[in-house]
């Protein structure tokens, strides 16, 4: 057996493997794009796009809405997840049943069963906009894994290690990938380039990323 072969045995649906326990899934999302696209524009309408500020004073560039039960939020005060929307006062919308359907498939297709999201941050990016490095250690259960889903423009996701100072694989991202780390992976840290202009045909020069998590 070549070791080709033990790699596909690994992981029998052709993820491509960036660490012990975390996979970028091709093109995993692209049956569903049109129809999360849809949804999206639904939940903005109700919870809109906003700019977060950071507990040390700074707003960030990605523009962030959610829903599902819990939504991660920020401000002076910390970050944290709250029911209730802070700008509407009213709960976050529910998660649609094809994110939470996608989020489970993708989380099993990466080894991870089970999995049931209840929190849905969308990220907007424009050119220009990143995410700095970081870990997602908001969350209870840290058990669960994080699927993360690609729409639009392209990306370039940098991949850290659980010490914040460890080196980043640059890992390019498109329209349709899904990246799943969990287990040993967990708290690795992050991030994304500044997007460059590269618009796409259904979503210009905008990029969506879908976080699901399992928060509380
Ligand atoms: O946009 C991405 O690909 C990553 C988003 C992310 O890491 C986050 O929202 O915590
Ligand atoms: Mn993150």
């Amino acid at each position: 057996m070549s070791t080709l072969d033990l790699f596909a045995d690994e992981h029998p649906t052709g993820a491509e493997s960036i660490g012990p326990q975390s996979v970028v899934l091709r093109g995993h999302a692209l049956p569903h794009a049109v129809q999360l696209l849809e949804a999206v524009e639904g939940i903005a309408a109700r919870a809109p796009l906003r700019h977060l500020v950071t507990p040390g004073g700074f707003t960030m560039s990605v523009a962030m809405t959610n829903c599902g039960a819990l939504g991660w939020t920020s401000d002076r005060r910390g970050y944290r997840y709250s029911a209730i929307d802070p700008l509407s006062g009213q709960p976050w919308p529910a998660m649609p049943a094809v994110f939470v359907r996608l989020a489970g498939e993708a989380a099993a297709a990466a080894g991870f069963d089970g999995f049931v999201p209840d929190a849905c941050l969308i990220n907007q990016y424009l050119p220009g906009t990143r995410l700095s490095l970081h870990q997602d250690r908001d969350e209870h259960d840290l058990g669960a894994p994080i699927v993360s889903v690609s729409l639009g423009m392209p990306a370039t996701f940098l991949f850290g290690g659980l010490a914040r100072t460890d080196s980043t694989a640059r890992v390019p991202l498109q329209h349709g990938d899904v990246v799943v780390w969990g287990g040993v992976d967990r708290l690795r840290h992050h991030g994304v380039l500044p997007l460059k202009d590269q618009p796409h045909p259904l979503l210009g020069g905008r990029r969506i990323n879908l976080t699901f998590r399992k928060a509380g």
